[in-house]
């Protein structure tokens, strides 16, 4: 089977999720108010104008385009800020051993993800070298759930969408997949990833020779 693999980064290489909340919550604080882990699910795989547009909404604030984009501009500081400190421990559970396998058997990889910060992460936590392709925040023009994110992955490492496994933790990153007409594996439970072909607790639950299976059927 010809394969390929594209991953999410927040949320399923690296545990990201807790300072983009942090700095969400800071910024939301700052404002005078405050919103719940449920609502924080809703902006994961979200860019980060769309989210803030989310997190204003929830404030019941409105902001012209230029006080929003400070606002962005001051979150992603706080972020950066924390980001800046981060080292391989905090790769999650399996990313290192999937991706060893995958490089080891040569099939391509590729990444696809919403961040604008996906160079600094990749490199504070020593992954970079396993991507043949990077697709992320500042190469896309849509948002997921639009698949292009996955699309142009697909496209980097010279495969069709049939080919590809997608690896995703947010309901807009399977949405996203699926409109790609991609296999996804979602990380995370199933009642917050429906659509995935699969969900698992983390990537040490799968291996190679089983993501050949799932592109099978
Ligand atoms: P940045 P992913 C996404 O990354 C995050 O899940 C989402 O919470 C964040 O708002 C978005 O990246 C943008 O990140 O502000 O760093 O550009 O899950 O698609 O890898
Ligand atoms: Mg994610």
């Amino acid at each position: 089977t010809q394969i390929a693999c594209i991953f999410d980064l927040d949320g399923v290489l690296v545990d990201t999720a807790v300072y983009h909340y942090q700095a969400w919550k800071k910024l939301a604080n700052s404002l005078g108010f405050d919103f719940s882990h449920a609502q924080n699910e809703q902006l994961k795989g979200v860019n980060r104008q769309r989210s803030l547009e989310k997190i204003l909404n929830w404030g019941g604030i409105t902001k012209t385009a230029a006080e929003q984009e400070e606002l962005a501009a001051l979150k992603n500081s706080w972020y950066v800020e924390m980001i800046s400190k981060m080292s391989d421990t905090e790769v999650l559970p399996g990313s290192l051993k999937l991706l060893t396998e995958l490089q080891a058997a040569g099939v391509p990889v590729a990444l696809g993800s919403a961040s604008k910060n996906s160079g600094l992460i990749l490199e504070r936590t020593g992954l970079s070298h396993f991507f043949n392709a990077i697709v992320d925040g500042n190469s896309v023009t849509s948002s997921k759930p639009d698949p292009e994110v996955f699309l142009k992955g697909a496209e980097l490492l010279r495969t069709e969408p049939s080919n590809c496994v997608v690896f995703e933790d947010a309901a807009a990153g399977v949405e996203a997949a699926l409109a790609a007409k991609m296999a996804v594996v979602g990380i995370g439970t199933a009642e917050n990833l429906p659509g995935a072909d699969v969900v698992i607790e983390d990537l040490s639950k799968i291996n190679l020779e089983k993501l050949k299976a799932l592109l099978q059927h």
